[in-house]
This record gives structure tokens, sequence and C-alpha cells, in this order.
């Protein structure tokens, strides 16, 4: 179906239904609980006052949003396409209410209304549309192309379910589902009008046409529906509204109904299920690809979707489809939606009827890749067979694009065919797959690291032969975070002290929270610093001793380590440390250390046993530790369940210790290590992703760093590694690990942590132990550092302050800038109404 062209736009203007007056909000809310929630005051629950008010906000941002729309194709604005298969929004409310610049009206009318803002806020069930760093990437993003008023569209896929529950049952992770659509979802739109058909399977043919131009067909097996779903993403205070677009699956009434019609009613049933499988759930593995077809299908669903979806826009907006790549551009959020290099030659081709040289041209400059990540495991490749039978067509536009850019190869590097056959799109050596990050790299006109290490391992190691070839399309754009959702809304107390002394200006340009820094010598201010962190750690030890029932000193330094649990992020490296101060509280009780309580928080993907079996240490330890009165004043342990993005709003503002301990080398870059640091926490890391730029930023001094760098790290591997010397010859580590194998963790049992060990004593190829020495020694001077609490606080000030060039609209600037060729933004944007 044809969606409308936009038109009347300007028609569209706040009214006296959209008037954000404190009388207005609160007849608003009441009006929407009654005519859209469908209930009376008297009988609402906190849920229907939630929605209630979330459409009363929704109704203040739908005439930017539909302003900024027909502005963008009015202007014919170049636009950019961040194609993800993850966003991880987080809760809405509390943003869109800063961005709108409403907090103080909205907090009155709803006390004026007997509401608890606060707890309408809690009742949001968050998106958990991501697993991680990338899918949050991808959401901090979207906020700072809003605010810079750049002409952007998110294009993902609308999971039924998202990111698994977490709770741990004896010390275990358990897996929910996350039903976050079960009460409804007030954001979005659904707009069956500009759905789009996605084809699968089924087999080509091909022929000569009367001109003899060759021609194919798909005829595929099944078609599935994607229909659109829209949020409004919302600038800060730039009255720019974008879209987020994503797609849910259906099945189409004719395939469907054809099939019921002959008779086949399992056909049928099977042809429904099949389409709505799709989009039904988020694959819970972060950083690691299994060859399952679902997921391909759903990389291609979303992808097809939204490319057709772009053609179709920049058709009806009057635009001649060989102009395709000077108004789109898109953005590969890592090599998920790569398909679409080939997605989109199909439909220039075959649809579209242009020859494969305009194709390519406009393919070529339309596509953009950022790698998120060094890991060999999560470099995507399909087994040939599988994606030659769900997506036959591609498969022979792929050998295509390889045939050609392979013989370009051979000229420029004759007789080098390893160098032929380690760069093809399809890899050869054994069992045969396609290789999606080789696709994305020739499709695109440029590939960026997210971090300056990760760009430069990129060029030297992962992607070299790239490189080699094409040195003019490696960029590095390092991550940044949006100082709105991440300071302003998560951290209201430190955020109204900043704002009494340096306005209000950094939290639409972060680079101005530099003037923090002359408060850092001032000793009135840095009491006043401490009182603000202080309260911010009682609100988290309130909710710690709710969810979990563990009792936390707020006076202890606390020592937050919120991320996936995987090997290379070493929380067993944290471990390991915490049995150290265990073993040495034990031999020498009275010892004089400063309390600590250490937090842990994140999901294990559910097949990664290693990971599991960690929670499982972390939580075994944590029960000795804590119920053990001898060391329990000075050390707690605490496992958080259920980690995600409400939740890190929380956890980011009351750390006191940032720990960013990856194995160098192996993080691309981190963003949580950013948002702690806005925060005021101080960083103990290695030199690993973004931690090498944080700390030039913050100052050495300011940091904690220890452990073998990158180089380092690569050359203990070559020389020969050996693991079990260093646990041989290391008096403190060696107990530790004893005291794991003895079971004094596991209630005796000598073989729950084995396979941990075992891996740490006969390979351990994330080299905890090589690290750590450096790590136990480097967390005394962290002790000793927080012992003078007027030196801490003064670095506390100099972190937060010199954080300015970690706001994702930096690195939003450096997109526009270096990869998009984007200048003209913010021109046409209309202006939201003054006043907060
Ligand atoms: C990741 C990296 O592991 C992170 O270091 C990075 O900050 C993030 C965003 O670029 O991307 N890659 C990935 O697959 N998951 C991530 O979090």
């Amino acid at each position: 179906m044809q969606e409308p062209t936009p038109k009347g736009h300007d028609l569209i203007v706040d009214d006296d239904r959209t008037s954000i007056t404190v009388p207005a909000l609160k007849q608003a809310i009441l009006d929407n609980l009654f005519y859209v929630v469908g209930k009376r005051a008297e009988v609402a629950t906190d849920m229907d006052h939630f929605m209630a008010l979330a459409y009363t906000v929704r109704d203040r941002i739908l005439a930017r949003w539909l302003t900024t729309k027909g502005d963008y194709v009015k202007h014919h604005m170049r636009t950019v396409h961040y194609l993800s298969a993850e966003f991880l929004m987080g809760p809405h409310l509390a943003n869109n209410i800063l961005n709108l610049g409403l907090q103080e009206a909205v907090r009155q009318a709803t006390s004026e209304l007997d509401l608890d803002l606060d707890l309408l806020i809690k009742q949001e069930s968050e998106p958990g549309l991501g697993n991680g760093g990338l899918g949050r990437l991808a959401a901090c993003y979207l906020d700072s192309l809003a605010t810079l008023g750049v002409p952007a569209m998110g294009y993902g896929i609308r999971y039924e379910y998202g990111m698994f529950h977490q709770t741990i049952r004896d010390g275990w992770q358990v897996e929910l589902t996350d039903y976050w659509l079960r009460y409804g979802n007030p954001w979005e739109i659904r707009r069956p009008q500009a759905d789009v058909e996605v084809a699968f399977g089924g087999h080509t043919q091909s022929w000569r046409d009367p001109f003899g131009e060759y021609k194919v067909q798909w005829i595929p097996g099944e078609v599935v529906k994607g229909i659109p779903y829209d949020t409004p993403i919302l600038g800060y205070r730039s009255g720019v509204a974008n879209t987020l677009r994503l797609w849910r699956s259906e099945a189409t009434e004719s395939f469907y109904f054809e099939r019921f019609n002959s008779g086949d009613y399992e056909g049928a049933v099977g042809a429904k299920v099949f389409a709505e499988n799709i989009s039904k759930v988020l694959y819970p593995n972060d950083e690691e690809i299994r060859g399952k077809e679902l997921r391909l299908q759903q990389q291609y669903f979303f992808t097809s979707c939204s490319l057709q979806d772009m053609i179709r826009r920049h058709q009806n907006a009057g635009h001649a489809i060989e102009n395709f790549h000077e108004l789109c551009v898109v953005q590969l959020n890592d090599t998920h939606p790569s398909i679409g290099v080939a997605e989109l030659m199909r439909l220039l081709i075959d649809i579209h009827g242009l020859g494969w040289d305009k194709a390519w041209e406009i393919t070529s400059h339309t596509f953009n890749y950022t790698n998120h990540t060094l890991l060999p495991e999560a470099l995507e490749r399909w087994p040939l067979p599988m994606f030659g039978s769900l997506l036959p067509r591609h498969l022979e536009i792929i050998y295509e694009i390889n045939a050609r850019f392979l013989s370009a190869l051979r000229e420029r590097f004759p007789n080098d065919e390893d160098r032929v056959a380690r760069m093809s799109l399809i890899d050869e050596h054994g069992e045969r797959y396609v290789r999606m990050a080789h696709l994305a790299c020739v499709g695109s006109e440029h590939i960026n690291g997210v971090a300056r290490l990760h760009t430069e391992l990129l060029k030297s190691d992962v992607l070299h032969d790239f490189y080699e070839l094409w040195p003019e399309k490696f960029i590095n754009v390092t991550n940044g975070v949006t100082p709105r959702r991440w300071l302003a809304v998560s951290n209201p107390e430190q955020t109204e002290l900043m704002i009494s002394k340096i306005g209000q200006d950094w939290i639409g340009d972060l680079d101005r929270v530099s003037q923090l820094e002359r408060y850092a010598e001032d000793s009135a201010f840095r009491a006043d610093w401490r009182n603000v962190q202080y309260a911010v750690k009682v609100r988290l030890t309130q909710y710690i001793a709710n969810t979990t029932g563990i009792a936390v000193d707020p006076k202890s330094m606390f020592d937050a380590q919120v991320k996936r649990i995987h090997e290379y992020k070493r929380q067993h490296l944290n471990l390991l440390y915490i049995l150290t101060q265990y073993q040495r509280l034990k031999k020498t009780p009275g010892l004089e250390i400063p309390a600590r309580t250490f937090l842990f928080g994140g999901k294990a993907a559910p097949g990664y046993f290693i990971a599991k079996l960690i929670i499982k240490l972390i939580t075994s330890v944590a029960e000795v530790i804590n119920n053990d009165p001898e060391v329990n004043q000075q050390l707690k342990v605490v496992f958080l369940p259920d980690y995600n993005v409400t939740f890190g709003q929380l956890v980011y503002p009351a750390a006191d210790l940032s720990e960013q301990i990856s194995t160098a080398g192996k993080e691309a870059s981190g963003t949580g290590n950013m948002k702690f640091a806005m925060n005021g926490a101080l960083t103990i890391g290695t030199l690993d992703g973004a931690n090498i730029e944080i700390r030039e930023a913050v100052g050495h001094e300011n940091f904690f760093l220890f452990g073998l760098t990158a180089a380092e790290v690569a050359a203990k591997k070559a020389a020969g590694y050996h693991p079990h010397q260093i646990y041989e010859s290391n008096g403190e580590l060696r107990e530790v690990i004893d005291s794991i194998v003895s079971g004094q963790f596991s209630r005796g049992d000598r073989n729950l942590f084995r396979p941990l060990v075992d891996g740490l004593l006969n390979t351990d190829p994330y080299l905890l132990f090589a690290d750590y020495q450096s790590y136990v020694d480097c967390q005394d001077q962290v002790g000793k550092a927080y012992s003078d609490q007027e030196g801490w606080s003064k670095m506390s000030i100099y972190n937060a302050a010199r954080m300015g060039r970690f706001s994702s609209d930096r690195s939003i600037q450096e997109y526009c800038r270096n990869i998009w060729n984007i200048t003209r933004f913010g021109v046409d944007a209309p202006q939201a109404p003054a006043g907060k």
C-alpha cells in the first residue's frame, strides 16, 4: 500500500489541547485517563495513571514530530538511516519530559492531582530491544541526532519479547520471558498503510529480454508482511522529533488464504507461524553469532523492509531512483544489517530496472559500516547452503559482487591468491560460508571502529587486508553517550548542583561541563559534591535492600562492575581481588582497609556456561562474605539481578569506582565507562577501548591504570603463556584459587567451579593471572586514595568536568562531518517553546 505523502504539516501547531500550562496538563491527564485508558480516577491504578501521563506527553510531541517529518521532505534533506538489529531505548517518559522542558510543569500537575510522578515513571516497562552496549549506543545516537536536528530515522525490529529478565535462584541465573508489551506501548503508532512485503526461499528464473538484456525473477517460497511501528524520538529542547521505525512481521492475507481455501489448513497455519516468528524474540547473545536460520531471517526481514521503505519515501517525495544515494545514507550498525548491500542491488536491478553498474554506484555510495567488536566469534558468517535456500537471489548477487571484486583485487595484487582467498566474500576453507563483514566492507563507502585503539586494531589485524586495499575508507569515531539520560534524568541531585554553579547549557553541549573544573579546588563545593553523592548512594542502598534483602552501608566505597557477563570483561578478575582481601582480613582481623561494597550486575547469554558459572561464583562468594561477621563490616558483595537501562540509571550515579578491566585489545570501546565517569566515578581500568581516551581526557593522575597493553597481551600469547607458573609463584593468588577449589564457596562441593578454575590454570585465554598482581596493587592504591576523601572528591570532580568529549553529540557530529557528509542540520528545525 502507498503511504500518503505528508501534507498540511504547516497547519499543525501547539493548540489548546496540547498547551503546556499546569491546568492544561492536569486536564489532559484526566482526559486521557478517561477517553484513552477508559478509567475513572477513583479506580485507576498506577499503571493507568502512567498511561494517561504518557499519552499527555506524547500529545505534546506529535506536532513537533509531524512538522519535522514534513520539513525534511519539503527541504529535500539528506537523511541518515541508522539500521540496527537492536535499539535498547530504555523507558521514554522521564526522558521525553526532560527533552520537552516540562519537568517542573509535569511535577506540579501530577502533584496537584495527588499523583506521585516518580512512582508513575517507575511503572513503565522498558523496551529492552537490545543486548547491551551496541543496542544502547544506537539509542544514544538517536537522542543526539534529534537534539542536533540531523534528519535521521532509526530502523529495526519490534521484537515481541525483548531481552529476557534475569532472576537468581540458588545463586544461578534463571531466564524469564520479557513481555514488555503486556500493558500496551503508549509511545508507538502502528502504521499498517505503510506495510511492505518480504520474500524468502524459492528459486530464481532467468531469461534474456527482447533487447538481449539478462533478467532474473525471484519466485519465492514464502512472503511475509512487515508492518511499521513508529516511535517519536524527541531531541533535547531542539523542537525536532525524528522517527524510530520498528518492523513487526505478519502473515500476508493472500498467502494465508490461498492455502486455506485450497484445503491446505496446516500449510496455511504453518505460513502464519513462519511469518509471525520472525519478529518474535530478540536473540540474547551479545558478541556471538550462532548460525541460526531465524536470525538471518530477522536480519533480512528488517533490512529489506527498511530499504523498500526508504525507496518508497524517496520516490514519493518526487525524487528519481538514480539520485537515491544523494539523499539517503545508511549506517550499518555492525554486520547484522549488511545483507542490505545485496538487497539494495536486488531492488535497484530486479524491481527498479537499473543496470548493474548504476546500481553498484548507488549502493556503494549509500552504505557505511560500523564494526563493534574484535572478537573472532562475533564475525558473522552464514553456511552457504542455508543462505542459498533462504535467499537464492541474494546469493547470486553476492557471487557477482565477489567475482567483480576479486578480479579487481587480482589486478591490484597479481599472483597473490592467498590474499584473494582471505578477502573473498565466500569462505572456502572447508565448509563454505558467506562472510558478512566482507560484504559490508566491499559495499560501504566508510568503515569505522568505535574507539581509537579499536580502529587501529581493525586496520592492523581483523580488517588489515581491506585497509591495505582501501586505506581511505577507514575512520575512527569514538563512541559517546547522551548526557540527557545518563546524567540529567538519572542523576537529578548532581545535575541540580551543577546547574547551581554553571547553569544548564552543558546538558545540550557537554563541552561546557569543563566550567566545573575550577570548583575542584573549592572545599565548600567538594563538601556539597560529597553530600550529593551520598544522597544518591542512599537511594541505591534502599533499592538493594528492597530487591536483595542485603543491607549495605552507603558510607562504604561503591565499587561497581555492571555489564554483560563475559570472560573477556573479567568479572572473575574482580572476584580474585575480593577473595584476596577476604583472605587478608581472615589472616589479620582488624586490618585497616576502607569499607567497600562490590556491586555486580549483568546478564549471561543463556547458552554461555562459563558466564553463568561466573554469576554463580559471585553469588556464592557474596553469601560467604556477607554472612561472615569477621569481615562483613569491611566487605560486602552484591549481585543485582536483571541489570537493564532502568537499573543502570540507578547504578551509574551511585558508584565511586568503575571497573573497566577487560583484557587489553578485547573491548572495542565500552560506553558504561563513560556513564560512570560523567557521574563522577573514578575508573580502575586497563588500556583498552575508550578507557585510553577517557584517561587522556581526565588526566592520568585521576585514573587507576593497571595491566598489560594490547601489544603486550599479543606478545605474551605469541611467546607462549603459562598461567600455571604464575599460580605456582604467586602466594596470594594460589591461596585464592585453592580456596575456590576447596569448596569453601560451594558448600564443600569441590567440582562446582572446576571448569572455571581449570580454564584459568590451563589456558587462561583472557590473561587474568598475568594481570592479577598489577590489578591487586592498583586496587590497594584505590583503597588508600579513598581514605583521603578530600583528594578523592577532587579527582571525582575532575572526572565529571572533563568528560565533555564523550557526549554522543560529539560522536554524531563526527559521523555527520566525516562519514555522512551532512552539514545542513538544525537549519529548518522549528524551535521548542521557551520555558521549562
Ligand atoms: C559492543 C562492544 O563490545 C562495546 O565495547 C562497544 O562499546 C559497543 C558499542 O560500540 O559494541 N559490541 C557488541 O557486539 N556489543 C557491544 O557492546
